[in-house]
């Protein structure tokens, strides 16, 4: 890339987010990976946006399964076979609801992304897709919960040789837009950060 005015002392190399990383603009059901996170509801009893379509897409057993696991504070995962999809499993985390960003909602966000991972690495799996949790119907502001889910996933696997993959899927190209920009901004802070 080329820095026009800038002293080649001073020109930041770009070195990329971890090369694992993945940002696809598409349907999250229809990828055949080892889990797709869903972003479900503390009830994990299904619902609209992409709980809606995972559900559809995997069939009745997954809300069965769904029913024995009592539930999931906002946070935290739980795992499940994929059944009918594509991907062998389902990661179902719980998004925060944005309140105005004074009620803990970046932490929690960011325990949604780190616990998701972690929950891969202890199946042995080694690629995982990700939505754009809680930027829909839970109205956390994208470009915010962007940042968050990138610097997230990058920071776990700074610490993790396992897991091959990380896809982020986005399903509109205002997220794929808002993702490709966020992480192409981080990679400049990651090399800064680095120089210093
Ligand atoms: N593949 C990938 N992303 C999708 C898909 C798909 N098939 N469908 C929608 N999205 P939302 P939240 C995107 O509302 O904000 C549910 O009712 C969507 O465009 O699904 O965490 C749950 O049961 C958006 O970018 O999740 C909860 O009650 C992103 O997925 C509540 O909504 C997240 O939007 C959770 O709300």
């Amino acid at each position: 890339m080329h820095f026009p005015g800038r002293s080649p002392a001073l020109r930041p190399h770009l070195i990329p987010m971890d090369p694992r990383i993945e940002i696809q603009q598409g349907d999250i059901t229809r990828l055949q990976v080892d889990a797709i996170v869903n972003a479900a509801n503390r009830t994990l009893l299904g619902g609209g946006g992409v709980d809606g379509a995972i559900h559809r897409a995997a069939g009745p057993r997954l809300l069965l399964k769904c029913a024995t696991l009592g539930g999931c504070p906002t946070g935290e995962a739980r795992i499940t076979r994929g059944y009918r999809l594509p991907a062998r499993y389902v990661i179902h985390t719980v998004g925060p609801v944005w309140r105005g960003g004074q009620h803990n909602e970046d932490v929690l966000l960011a325990a949604c992304y780190r616990n998701s991972l972690t929950l891969a690495v202890q199946h042995q799996l080694l690629s995982i897709a990700f939505p754009s949790i809680s930027t829909g119907a839970y109205r956390f502001p994208l470009e915010r919960a962007t940042r968050i889910a990138l610097r997230t996933t990058n920071d776990f696997l700074a610490t993790n040789s396992s897991l091959q993959r990380v896809i982020f899927v986005c399903y509109d190209s205002r997220t794929y837009e808002t993702y490709r920009r966020i992480a192409a901004l981080l990679s400049e802070e990651i090399s800064e950060n680095r120089d210093q």
